[in-house]
């Protein structure tokens, strides 16, 4: 599908990853000890089947931390660490990804990745299941149409965090851009209630996407639309053995290589909704770090 004729997104966020390095004086600084000790040797990551775990996992074995700990948890968890650890202005290390809100509500920067762990910039993509096509054409064609800007997704992801029903803020989403959104039904026929399950995992980018998704299907083309909450894996196996019919949430090539290679045949990919992401390390720009690197020397 060549829905995005650019890939030269720039993307809020990415900046930080910018750093000047140099003139740093070595092993601790007033907080007592290493980088590592200051965090004892921990990594705040998010839910065990995010591809951004794995992800991880493969940069602590190239950088050599072997005395680090990957804690598990989830999106929600990983972010009130950062938040609680921001206001006190402590260190601390989590594994984050742009679209993010965290990079406009905190001044913080990826570390660089020299050896590149986490591989290239990548897309999300939507991917349905088989035989969508036959069953649910116009739903089909919806979801083949939509594309939105890593900026579009911010105002959604950024009322969420403010406070508003994620449903709201995606309806408001849809409200504020409707020459957007007429595109993507332009011509379909409308559906009266026909039902339409979308699996989801609860990252907060996912969130903002797959609610959007869910209203455009509703208010604009007649389905009534079934959000599955889920983990990555059941996602993917969900689409594969149709037991949901589409899902917006398929980061490539890398981060979800695995279940696309696992998967193949069973699902059909309808290409990229969004393009320009990131994934990494992200420390509070306040800390005197700027590598993965770091995480040994410093
Ligand atoms: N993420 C956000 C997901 C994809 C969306 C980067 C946390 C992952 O790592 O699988």
């Amino acid at each position: 599908m060549f829905k995005h004729a650019s890939k030269l997104l720039l993307v809020v966020g990415l900046t930080g990853a910018i750093a000047i390095t140099g003139c740093s004086s070595g092993s601790s600084d007033a907080s007592g000890g290493t980088v590592g000790d200051q965090v004892k040797h921990k990594i705040v990551g998010i839910d065990p089947g995010a591809g951004l775990m794995k992800q991880t996992e493969k940069a602590m074995t190239d950088y050599g931390l072997s005395d680090w700990k990957l804690v598990e948890g989830s999106s929600a968890a990983m972010a009130a660490a950062l938040d609680k650890a921001y206001k006190n202005e402590e260190p601390i290390i989590v594994t984050g990804w742009t679209p993010h809100w965290m990079f406009a509500k905190y001044d913080l920067k990826y570390l660089e990745d020299p050896k590149g762990s986490y591989g290239q910039d990548e897309e999300i993509h939507t991917v349905v299941r088989n035989g969508l096509k036959e069953d649910a054409p116009s739903a089909y064609a919806m979801l083949d149409r939509f594309e939105w800007t890593p900026d579009e997704m911010a105002v959604v992801m950024n009322a969420v965090v403010d406070g508003t029903k994620p449903e709201e803020a995606a309806a408001q989403w849809v409200e504020a851009n409707a020459d957007k959104v007429d595109a993507w039904v332009k011509d379909l026929p409308k559906e009266s209630g026909k039902k339409l399950k979308l699996a989801f995992v609860a990252w907060d980018s996912e969130i903002a996407s797959t609610n959007v998704v869910k209203q455009v299907l509703e208010q604009r083309l007649g389905y009534k639309v079934e959000m599955l909450q889920v983990e990555a894996g059941p996602m993917w196996a969900g689409i594969a053995n149709s037991s949901a019919d589409a899902m917006v949430a398929a980061w490539l090539p890398t981060t979800h290589q695995d279940y696309y290679d696992k998967y193949q045949g069973q699902f059909e990919d309808l290409g990229a909704n969004l393009v320009g992401t990131k994934l990494g390390l992200v420390v509070p720009s306040y800390m005197d770090i700027n590598s993965i690197e770091d995480l040994i020397t410093k």
